[in-house]
């Protein structure tokens, strides 16, 4: 029997209403989760598209199934365009495969460690990811983890990561965060990963987009390997890119063949066939970030969040570190005697979408923590500029604090309505 050619909406009305009001939410509300973001149509496109029912395990040129010769170009082209956004010669290998990136992490792990070998990374109630070592991520159960944090000041102690390092002696430092404000000094990272005789790996999945367009520094001169999620500020699909130096010192030393070791963590190591429409979707995103467009808009995310950043202050809120250098704030709401949930709820209350976080040194539960994240990949996204930012400071502040959230919901929707997704 054929598949229907019917549209949803005429073959499945209950998910394609679902999706249409999922739909109005994103038209309806401030996405200030700095995670998040919108892609374009063509992006939408070829993740609908017809590599959705291909298999294609292997990598291009040595598949274990027939058919391949346009995902081979896809994949090939995906890569190529990866090294392209970033400035990169054919010295970097690119493994487009990782399904998002938590498995693109664990396969640097799986491939450059032996279990049970040691790793540092950031904690995650310090602004770190789960999978930098975390107790209750797989790299924290099957690695020996060590973690850094951040001083009271929130920003990273270089002095006390190296003296970390040089007693906990990892076979792999990572550097990166999901909730950390301010620029990373790579080259630091990399004189102790020296220092160490250690593996260099930046996970650049918050600030990729930032890095293409030329809005924060670049990791590639300093790490072995770079990882980056595909879909926060690089604005693509979900999805997730694996870069490696095949010229790196330390694999030398080591004497691997670091990329090759990735690849075969990837597949045949953890996961089967690539998702193909991904990829195409990855490649688009790719091609986009190319374009002076894309690097005028990551220059204006950073400007927004500045003039957010600053904006809040005036209204007296506390931002850990004292404001931001990226795409991203931390508010901590503890001087205004409510908890990062209620932060949350209120602000979704008036149509503001954040997320609630840990602050550094939390005396609280990480499911209602003390803080709350917000950024401006997706309202810059929008076409939203500094003006603007002085409005949402203000309907934050609002909804943080005055008790009338029906006319400050009607302050967001026009808002909203004036700059669509
Ligand atoms: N969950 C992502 C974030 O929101 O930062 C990280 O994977």
């Amino acid at each position: 029997m054929k598949t229907s050619k019917l549209p949803l909406k005429k073959t499945d009305k209950k998910i394609a209403e679902l999706i249409t009001k999922e739909t109005r939410r994103q038209t309806e509300t401030l996405d200030l989760i700095p995670s998040e973001n919108i892609v374009s149509k063509a992006v939408l496109e070829a993740l609908g598209s017809s590599l959705t029912n291909k298999y294609s395990e292997g990598y291009p040129g040595k598949r274990y199934y027939g058919g391949n010769q346009f995902v081979d170009e896809i994949e090939t082209l995906a890569q190529n365009r990866a090294r392209k956004v970033f400035h990169l010669g054919q010295n970097w290998h690119v493994n487009v495969q990782a399904l998002s990136g938590s498995p693109a992490n664990f396969a640097v792990y799986v491939g450059l460690l032996q279990p049970g070998e040691k790793l540092m990374g950031m904690s995650l109630p310090f602004g770190g990811h789960l999978t930098h070592g975390w107790k209750v991520s797989a790299s924290g159960k099957f690695y020996t983890a060590v973690q850094y944090g951040v001083g009271r000041d929130g920003l990273i102690n270089y002095d006390e990561v190296a003296t970390l390092a040089h007693k906990e002696h990892p076979k792999l430092i990572i550097a990166g965060a999901t909730a950390y404000p301010r620029v990373i000094d790579f080259k630091k990272f990399r004189r102790i990963a020296d220092d160490v005789g250690a593996y260099f790996m930046v996970d650049m999945a918050h600030i990729a987009g930032l890095i293409a367009a030329g809005a924060h520094p670049s990791p590639f001169p300093y790490a072995d390997i770079v990882t980056t999620t595909t879909h926060k500020t690089l604005r693509g699909p979900r999805g997730a890119l694996i870069f490696v130096n095949r010229e790196s010192e330390i694999a030398k030393k080591h004497g691997v063949d670091s990329a090759s070791l990735l690849d075969k963590a990837i597949f045949p190591g953890l996961q089967g066939g690539p998702h193909d429409n991904q990829t195409a979707a990855i490649a688009v995103c790719l091609e986009e970030a190319t374009k002076p467009a894309f690097k005028a808009y990551g220059k204006q995310i950073v400007r927004n969040a500045k003039t957010l950043a600053g904006e809040l202050k005036q209204f007296g809120l506390e931002l850990v570190s004292g404001g931001t250098e990226n795409h991203l704030m931390l508010i901590d709401l503890t001087n205004l005697g409510i908890s990062g949930k209620e932060g949350q709820n209120c602000l979704e209350d008036v149509g503001i979408i954040v997320n609630r976080n840990t602050i550094p040194y939390d005396t609280r539960s990480p499911f209602d923590p003390s803080g709350i994240r917000i950024g401006t990949p997706s309202i810059t996204t929008r076409g939203m500029k500094e003006c603007e930012m002085k409005l949402v400071a203000q309907l934050i502040y609002e909804a943080l604090t005055i008790s009338n959230p029906s006319a400050t919901y009607n302050k967001v929707k026009t808002l909203c309505r004036k700059f669509p997704t």
